[in-house]
């Protein structure tokens, strides 16, 4: 027999967009206190309010063992010397995992390890992969120059917990140093660097 109660979804790899799905913005007001250059940003600010990120997410069921999953899309540019990107978070949920595969763009992915503070840097390109274990805070960021495009999977009960990285962010920044994309401790990050 056919399930066809259950929709076939599309998707624009290159957009994000899903269709029938409608996204939420988030734009650099949203961001306020997230990126390092605080002067950049209000500077930017005063310009305009372009969206940094979007999100499409589908949420099919609850309960054990059901799945949502998400396609992001993040705009090129950047605050200061700080690439476009996501606010960041852990899961409310900490054991839950996620697993992230680049679909177009260039970008990294920043995890950080709650309990050790082991920070991961890894690429987030098209046809990469990345898993997020639990208890872990991840960061999607853009560092092309065309908008970063992925998808996250991960467990209906994750839930986000947005409060810790609100409150200290975290432990290094990605910044552009020469056209180079450079991972720095946010305590050692100097605006003329
Ligand atoms: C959800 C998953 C993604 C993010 C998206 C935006 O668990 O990790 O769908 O929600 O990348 O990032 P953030 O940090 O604003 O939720
Ligand atoms: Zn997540």
């Amino acid at each position: 027999m056919i399930p066809y109660s259950i929709p076939s979804i599309t998707f624009d790899p290159i957009t994000g967009t899903i269709n029938g799905v409608q996204p939420q913005d988030r734009k650099l007001s949203d961001l306020k206190g997230y990126f390092i250059d605080s002067n950049a940003y209000n500077a930017r600010l005063a310009l305009d309010n372009p969206v940094i990120y979007s999100v499409a997410s589908v949420e099919p069921d609850q309960g054990d063992g059901q799945l949502h999953y998400g396609i992001g899309v993040i705009a090129p540019g950047q605050v200061g010397a700080e690439y476009f990107m996501t606010k960041g978070h852990f899961h409310a949920w900490r054991p839950a995992a996620e697993v992230y595969i680049g679909l177009s763009g260039e970008g990294f992915m920043l995890l950080e390890e709650e309990t050790t503070g082991k920070e991961t840097l890894l690429p987030l390109n098209a046809q990469h992969i990345v898993y997020v274990p639990g208890a872990t805070a991840h960061r999607t960021i853009n560092t092309g120059s065309v908008p970063l495009v992925y998808i996250g999977i991960y467990p209906s009960a994750a839930g986000h917990d947005y409060g810790v990285i609100a409150e200290r962010n975290f432990n290094s920044v990605l910044v552009n140093v020469n056209g180079q994309s450079t991972l720095v401790k946010r305590d050692r990050f100097s605006i003329a660097s």
